[in-house]
Formats: structure tokens, C-alpha cells, sequence
């Protein structure tokens, strides 16, 4: 009795453990605690990463050191500084909304920095998914397959729990 009791306990927090972070929204520190600089590969950075519509980037750096240019896809490639920036920020702790889907490219305005690596490029997922009306499979992104696991998963903690209590 007392190992179902575990193997329920074990069962719920696995659930638990895979339910889909869209709910929640994520600040994430960009660089951890090496904060927006040169000389770092923010590429890497991004690995494993799932970044989401309501997510913000916060940057961290030293006023008047570096900044933040949001620029299209080809001034980030050419880090290009005389590119007319989507958005600049420059407080030195800059929380930036990630409020659209796609792609977004940050690269530092500063000396040679962003040919040095500081820059970086997050691709944004939808916020939410709607069980009532599933994207179309060219659209299909990660937090729809961690919705999905997520939803398999409860099926199959309820499935558990009513073969334990029915026993
Ligand atoms: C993200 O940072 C902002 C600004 O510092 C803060 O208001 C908000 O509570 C933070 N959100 C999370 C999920 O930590
Ligand atoms: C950044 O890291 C990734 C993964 O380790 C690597 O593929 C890439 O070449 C690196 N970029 C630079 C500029 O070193
Ligand atoms: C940089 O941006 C400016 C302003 O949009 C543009 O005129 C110039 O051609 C761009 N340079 C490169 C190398 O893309
Ligand atoms: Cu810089």
C-alpha cells in the first residue's frame, strides 16, 4: 500500500514537473551573471532556452559602457551601428518585452563590441495554446509539444490513480 501511496506521489510530481512554463511568464538574464559584454558567445547562451511572447531579456551592464540596439536581421549579421534601431536602451539593467512572435536581434552599439560577440538573437514563441484550434503543422512549436506531453502525462497520473483506488 505504502509503495503506491510513492508511486502516486512520484507520479503527481512528474506531472508537475512537465507541465508547459506558457503560464508563467520568464525574465531571463542575458549572459547570467557575466551580463551584456564582448567576448561572450550569447549564441550559446541561448541553447536550451525556450523563450516565449511575455518573456522580457534583462541586460546588465554599465551605464554608458555598451547598450542595447534591437535591429533587423541584416544590421545584426553586419553589425551594423548606423542601423536605425526598432528600439535602443541604455539604462544598464534594461528589462526588454519579448511582445512578438519571431525572431528578434539585439547587438551592442559600442566600439567593435558587437563584432567582438555582443549580440544576440532569440527566436519568440507563441504565448499560448489553444487546444480548440490547433496550428496549422508548419507552425507546430515546442510549448505545443510540452502542452501535449503535459496533457498526456495528467491522463496518465488519472488512469494510475483510479486503477489504485478502484484496486
Ligand atoms: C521580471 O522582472 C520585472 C522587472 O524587474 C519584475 O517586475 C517581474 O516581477 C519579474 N518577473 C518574474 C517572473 O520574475
Ligand atoms: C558559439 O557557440 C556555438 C555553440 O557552442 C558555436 O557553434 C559557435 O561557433 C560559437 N560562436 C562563436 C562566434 O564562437
Ligand atoms: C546600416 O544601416 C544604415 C541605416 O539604415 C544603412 O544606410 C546602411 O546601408 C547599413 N549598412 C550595412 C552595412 O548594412
Ligand atoms: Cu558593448
Amino acid at each position: 500500500m505504502a509503495s503506491r501511496r510513492m508511486l502516486l506521489a512520484v507520479l503527481v510530481i512528474v506531472a508537475a514537473a512537465a507541465m508547459p512554463q506558457s503560464s508563467m511568464a520568464a525574465n531571463y538574464t542575458v549572459g547570467e551573471g557575466d551580463g551584456w559584454k564582448p567576448d561572450y558567445n550569447y549564441t550559446a547562451w541561448t541553447y536550451g532556452k525556450m523563450f516565449m511572447v511575455g518573456d522580457n531579456l534583462v541586460f546588465n551592464y554599465k551605464q554608458g559602457a555598451h547598450n542595447v540596439m534591437q535591429v533587423g536581421g541584416p544590421d545584426y549579421k553586419a553589425c551594423n551601428k548606423s542601423a536605425v534601431a526598432i528600439n535602443t536602451f541604455s539604462s544598464g539593467s534594461d528589462v526588454v518585452p519579448l511582445d512578438g512572435q519571431g525572431k528578434r536581434w539585439y547587438i551592442c552599439g559600442f566600439a567593435d563590441h558587437c563584432n567582438r560577440g555582443q549580440k544576440l538573437v532569440v527566436n519568440v514563441m507563441p504565448a499560448s495554446v489553444s487546444p480548440a484550434s490547433p496550428p496549422s503543422s508548419s507552425s507546430v512549436s515546442w510549448n505545443v509539444l510540452a502542452s501535449y506531453a503535459y496533457q498526456i502525462m495528467v491522463a496518465a497520473v488519472a488512469v494510475t490513480t483510479a486503477m489504485i483506488v478502484t484496486h
